[in-house]
């Protein structure tokens, strides 16, 4: 079979560009390994920024975003057990985040794309990439055990995350790899209660790490500081709320509502890069490409960042046969990508304790929350990075 860009991975970047390719007059064809259920139930991403919330309007799938959605106008930096407030609108001309999780803008998209009559593939098998280095580019793939099938495209955009096979199709010595690991992970868990706070708390405590976000008015999301290896045996239900009071505790006696936990997961920290993010026809999008530490809650919103400044890339080239936005992609996303990565690395390193740290360690990160929470320029620098740098000329 043939289409226009054959698309590996039904994550946020995969969907969202075949989605925008549509509106384009584009044809794709997207493969998944995974099925609907499980894309449609994969717990992740809470957060997205401005740009990814317009963008979303804009192409047609936010209704149900706008509707179920939670505005945030502010966020809580929260150490010395005190509360700074740091709002958003008001140090960025008006922008704002949403709260809105990463399985419902799935469920937007997958039902967006079968709505207008996008060929996605579910449960795929043996996926393949081929011929990247020639104007036709290929993928093979089974679909329900069956015979191996071939896709040519004039393009692939590797968009299958993290494990996917994409980037590891790339000939030796092409790509250039950046990574910090971090010496610590997080516990997440959902629970069964109302809210705890209208606005998400990012904590700083001598015991580490605490943050507290939500996803509806009665199912909210914290995170925890915990080992990188850390077993979710480790974390029974009454250690997990003693850690939570522990961490969140302020000079006023703030506690957390707390209430039956219905999942538990530990994710570990790393930040990484790869450049560039092209070999040939294969064009790489989102976490294929590169990770970010969840705390500037940036991830899914690089994916779409990605994703934008492809399609218009491929949109060119359609539209006036010219290659110059094409050859200029991974250039472009890299500045956005490292300014997160910086932006992610920072948060990281100030809201964390890390192993061995001494209290004048702590102490420095103390008055380090003091100075961006109490000074106007600092506190700007956290808002406009937190709710997404504007596009420039280039990616828009
Ligand atoms: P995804 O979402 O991993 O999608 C890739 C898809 O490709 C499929 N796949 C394949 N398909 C076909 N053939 C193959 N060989 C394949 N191999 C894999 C996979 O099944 C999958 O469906 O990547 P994408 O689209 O690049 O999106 C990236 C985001 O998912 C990720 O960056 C975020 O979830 C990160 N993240 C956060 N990002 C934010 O912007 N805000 C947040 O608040 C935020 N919080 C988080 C997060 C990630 C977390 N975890 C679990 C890593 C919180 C957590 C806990
Ligand atoms: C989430 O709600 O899952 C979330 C919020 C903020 C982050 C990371 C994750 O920084």
């Amino acid at each position: 079979m043939k289409t226009q860009v054959a698309i590996i991975g039904a994550g946020p970047a995969g969907l969202m560009l075949s989605h925008i390719l549509h509106l384009q007059g584009i044809e794709s064809i997207v493969l998944e390994t995974r099925s609907r259920e499980a894309i449609e139930a994969t717990i992740r991403a809470g957060v997205l920024e401005q740009g990814t919330v317009d963008l979303m309007k804009e192409i047609g799938v936010g209704a149900r975003m706008e509707r179920e959605g939670f505005r945030h106008e502010g966020t809580i930096l929260r150490f010395d057990g005190i509360d700074r407030r740091i709002d958003f609108p008001e140090l960025t001309g008006g922008k704002a985040v949403m709260v809105y999780a990463q399985h419902e803008v799935i469920k937007d998209l997958v039902e967006a794309r079968l709505a207008s009559g996008g060929d996605i593939r579910f449960e795929v098998t043996d996926v393949s990439v081929h011929d990247l280095d020639t104007t036709s580019p290929s993928v093979r793939f089974r679909q329900q055990g069956g015979e191996l099938q071939t896709i040519e495209a004039d393009f692939i955009a590797g968009c299958d995350g993290t494990q996917g096979v994409s980037r590891p199709a790339i000939p030796k010595g092409v790509l250039k790899g950046f990574e910090r690991l971090y010496p610590f992970g997080w516990l997440g868990i959902l629970c069964k209660a109302p809210p705890s706070s209208d606005e998400l708390i990012y904590a700083l405590s001598d015991r580490g790490f605490a943050l507290v976000s939500t996803r509806s008015p009665d199912v909210q999301r914290l995170y925890l500081q915990c080992e990188p290896t850390d077993k979710i045996e480790n974390w029974s239900d009454d250690r997990i709320w003693s850690e939570f009071r522990a961490r969140l505790a302020t000079r006023d006696g703030w506690a957390p509502k707390e209430g039956q936990i219905f999942s538990k997961t530990v994710v570990g920290m790393r930040s990484f890069v790869t450049e560039p993010m092209q070999y040939g026809r294969l064009f790489l999008a989102g976490d294929a490409a590169h990770v970010v530490p969840p705390t500037g809650a940036k991830g899914l919103n690089l994916a779409v960042a990605d994703v934008r400044v492809l399609a218009r890339a491929i949109s060119q080239f359609y539209k006036a046969g010219q290659e110059d936005l094409l050859e200029r992609y991974s250039e472009t996303a890299l500045r956005r990508i490292w300014k997160a990565q910086r932006f992610s690395w920072w948060m990281t390193s100030m809201l964390h304790r890390f192993p061995g740290a001494d209290e004048f360690q702590h102490k420095v990160q103390v008055a380090e929350l003091d100075y961006v929470t109490g000074s106007r320029a600092a506190s700007t620098a956290l808002a406009e990075n937190y709710v997404g740098l504007p596009f420039d000329a280039l990616e828009d």
